[in-house]
């Protein structure tokens, strides 16, 4: 076979590989292949020894040309597939803007963090502060600052998850309180929300955790007058403007005097149905003038200052709010529940 023939040969050989060549790898390829320095085109090159003077310098030339030619049309079918590339990709992201969607789920406050948002919003207007405080605490923090001696019914191990002889779940948020009273001067004014323990059976209405607001005020000149109106604002605002609290005598070692403060029936309005059991009242917190042993215990001087504190059950308070009839079902986390708020 002629040098010639074998000249047309590669460059035609070259074109179709290059027609076939379907990415930049095997453009590469097939370039090294022809072009390269142990390609087909130099192997020829390296016969124009062989030739006569007078075909050496026609062969020169027609291997330059065949050179350039796939030299062109590499660069040519590089930016044939560049262009190909890009089209095909640019389709395959196409995103139909028209299809349905997938409706991200929302979640949404669970009724106990939206009460307590409503209540936490009503007092920080009136100018209390909000507090926590450690859920394991110390005996005296939760019992003896409190006015409940070693022995007191109160602290009894029947309700009360203890830790150690003096550590113990904490069965209030008072104990947050005391720690406010011991570091701070009043005026005080503060609630302290939180997570509480107690030794109880589960129920429709008990719960061995359960969520407590206690509320303080500490100030020259407090009144159970203040408490009353305190708590009365308190209930209007969540219950509605027509709302009545009743305040009936009660007992705690805590405050003197005690009271437990019922709510005016949110369904019968004070009239007797069975949801108050006729009373035309529902009992919702117990609250109290600060014992005076109480403020002497915290470093307050009883003979200058006097205050009020309360404590709302949140779960009632919930229950009452959203007409909840069993308190477990602020524990069990069912959406179809929880979604109804
Ligand atoms: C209830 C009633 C109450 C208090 C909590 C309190 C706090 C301090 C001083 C005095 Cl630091 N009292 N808190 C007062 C009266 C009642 O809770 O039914 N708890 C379950």
């Amino acid at each position: 076979m002629s040098m010639r023939e074998d000249l047309e040969r590669i460059e035609a050989a070259a074109k179709e590989a290059l027609e076939a060549a379907a990415d930049g790898k095997a453009l590469e390829d097939v370039r090294v292949k022809f072009l390269g320095k142990k390609g087909e085109l130099t192997a020829i090159l390296k016969q124009m020894g062989g030739l006569s003077a007078d075909e050496r310098p026609q062969m020169g030339q027609l291997a330059n040309k065949v050179r350039a030619d796939i030299e062109n049309a590499v660069s040519e079918r590089g930016a044939q597939l560049k262009e190909l590339l890009e089209a095909r990709r640019i389709k395959e992201e196409t995103i139909d803007v028209t299809m349905p969607g997938k409706a991200p789920r929302v979640g949404k406050l669970h009724p106990l963090n939206k009460t307590l948002e409503q209540v936490e919003e009503i007092f920080l207007g009136m100018g209390f502060e909000i507090v926590e405080g450690p859920e394991v605490e110390k005996d005296y923090y939760c019992f003896e600052a409190l006015n409940m001696p070693p022995h007191h019914p109160a602290r009894d191990t029947q309700d009360t998850f203890y830790i150690s002889d003096s550590v113990l779940l904490r069965t209030q948020t008072s104990s947050v309180q005391v720690r406010v009273m011991e570091k701070n001067k009043p005026p005080i004014r503060i609630i302290s929300p939180g997570r509480v323990y107690r030794s109880d059976t589960i129920d429709a209405t008990h719960s061995p955790l359960f969520h407590q607001v206690e509320g303080l005020v500490i100030d020259k000149g407090v009144t159970m007058a203040d408490l009353k109106g305190t708590l009365e604002l308190l209930m209007k605002r969540i219950y509605g403007e027509d709302t009545k609290i009743r305040l009936r005598p009660h007992h705690f070692p805590y405050t003197e005097p005690s009271a437990e403060v019922d709510l005016m029936c949110y369904n019968c309005h004070g009239a007797g149905c069975p949801m108050c059991k006729n009373e035309g009242y529902i009992e919702l917190l117990g609250a109290g003038m600060v014992h005076p042993k109480v403020l002497e215990n915290c470093g307050i001087d009883p003979e200058i200052y006097s205050g009020f504190a309360f404590g709302i059950g949140l779960e009632r308070l919930t229950m009452g709010n959203f007409q909840i009839k069993d308190m477990r079902m602020l524990y069990e986390n069912d959406v179809r529940f929880l979604d109804q708020f």
